[in-house]
């Protein structure tokens, strides 16, 4: 088998990329190792940028997301008793969509097959070979045989347990990470959301986060300690943290089925640089960012914009120059989004070992931003997101 572009993983970034190469007559593969309805059932992101969602809607998949999205025009923090609202449309003139990843996904792989452009599921990439010669090819395995995909490029698009990042000696990569002292148990249950925006609360026990997915079901995130057993945690204990934790006058969570129940780690990560001869890394396979800040999705579809461009100047002008600036380019977000997911972050959860003093602070930093238009601009214009280059891309 032969390709232009084997991009490895059906994630948000491998099938955005597959989508926009197909559209200017690139040929490209996707290999993904799950199942279809694995990937269309995995519980993941919810929330969309402003430019990432109007990116999705030009390029002829936002029929569906404009219908069942959420518009969003702020999010509420809550502390110390009480809740303020960071106002995004009068700070920045924008706002957010809730739309679950697995939405996307699912838009992503019916627009994939509906082009007939080959998506192969249940198909594990083993392994990416020549790509610093100019001639990659991809080792893929298929039930029990192992087929080899020769290719131009090879888009690394496998999240972060992916195998292109290790294609490369450790000795040629730079990776920057850390750890964080707590991970998310996160529900979604079919209730009511108890708020038609996201709260985020930072309380003395800890973290909690409300969002949702549809009028009809919540999304619920409590921070706890990495390591967490889920079987300690049954319903009954979550319902009751999370009334604790996001309590404020007049407020009622509604209770219900939980249909999910989850632990995420959270860790910030990243690997420089993101291209090695004719492979590209892109989302999660070159960085990770805690989820407070909702930034995972929308930088991994930023990558693919720069990727996309890249490879139309390749394949239409044989021109390398914008895949020799890839990694450049991406990372200038990348470390943006870091350095605010990171913010973010410990804005509003207890650390285990936080000193009294800690805990004061971090009330006097909430109650900074609260009484600054300024503060809460900043975080409206990276909630919302940065501005996104979509030239030559939306036509
Ligand atoms: P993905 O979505 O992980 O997709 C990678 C795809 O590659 C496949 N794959 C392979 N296929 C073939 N051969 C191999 N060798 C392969 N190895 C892997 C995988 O099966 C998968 O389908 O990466 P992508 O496309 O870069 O998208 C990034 C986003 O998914 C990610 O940033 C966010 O979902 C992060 N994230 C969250 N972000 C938020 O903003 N809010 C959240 O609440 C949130 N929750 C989460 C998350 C990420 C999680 N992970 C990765 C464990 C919850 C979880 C559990
Ligand atoms: C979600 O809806 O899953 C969600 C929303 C906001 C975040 C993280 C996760 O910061």
């Amino acid at each position: 088998m032969r390709t232009q572009v084997a991009i490895i993983g059906a994630g948000p970034a491998g099938l955005l990329l597959g989508h926009l190469l197909h559209r200017r007559g690139i040929d490209t593969l996707i290999l993904e190792r799950h199942s279809r309805s694995y990937i269309e059932r995995r519980i993941r992101a919810g929330v969309l940028e402003h430019d990432v969602a109007e990116l999705f809607a030009a390029v002829g998949l936002g029929e569906r997301m404009r219908r069942e999205g959420l518009a969003h025009g702020g999010i509420h923090l809550r502390f110390a008793g009480q809740t303020v609202r960071i106002d995004f449309r009068s700070l920045v003139g924008r706002g957010i969509l809730v739309y679950g990843q697995h939405e996307l996904v699912k838009d992503l792989v019916r627009a994939r097959l509906a082009s007939g452009a080959p998506l192969w599921f249940e198909a594990e990439a083993v392994a990416v070979e020549g790509h610093c010669d100019g001639r990659p090819e991809v080792r893929v395995r298929r039930g029990d045989r192992i087929e080899t995909v020769a290719a131009e490029v090879v888009a690394g698009c496998d999240g972060f347990h992916g195998i292109a990042r290790a294609a490369v000696p450790s000795s040629l990569r730079r990776e920057y990470q850390k750890q964080y002292p707590y991970a998310w148990l996160g529900i979604l249950a079919r209730a009511a959301p108890a708020s038609d925006e996201l709260i985020y609360a930072c309380h003395e026990r800890g973290f909690a986060l409300l969002s949702m997915r549809s009028p009809t079901l919540s999304r619920l995130y409590i921070q706890v300690p990495p390591g967490t057993d889920l079987a300690a945690w049954p319903d009954e204990r979550v319902w009751e943290e999370l009334e604790l934790r996001l309590s404020a006058p007049g407020f009622r969570l509604e209770r219900g089925e939980v249909v999910q129940k989850d632990l995420t780690r959270m860790r910030s990560f990243v690997v420089e640089p993101m291209r090695w001869g004719r492979l590209v890394l892109a989302g999660d396979a070159a960085h990770i960012v805690p989820p407070t800040g909702a930034k995972g999705l929308n930088l991994a579809v930023a990558d693919v914009t720069h990727l996309a461009r890249a490879l139309f100047a390749f394949f239409e002008e044989g021109r390398e120059e914008g895949l020799e600036a890839y990694s450049r380019l991406c990372l200038e977000r990348v470390w943006k989004v870091q350095h605010f997911s990171w913010w973010m972050t410990q804005m509003l959860h207890r650390a285990p070992d936080a000193s009294p003093f800690d805990h004061r602070r971090q009330l006097g930093e909430l109650a900074a931003l609260s009484a600054s238009r300024a503060a809460q601009a900043w975080l409206a214009e990276n909630y919302t997101g940065l501005p996104l280059d979509v030239s030559g891309i939306v036509d």
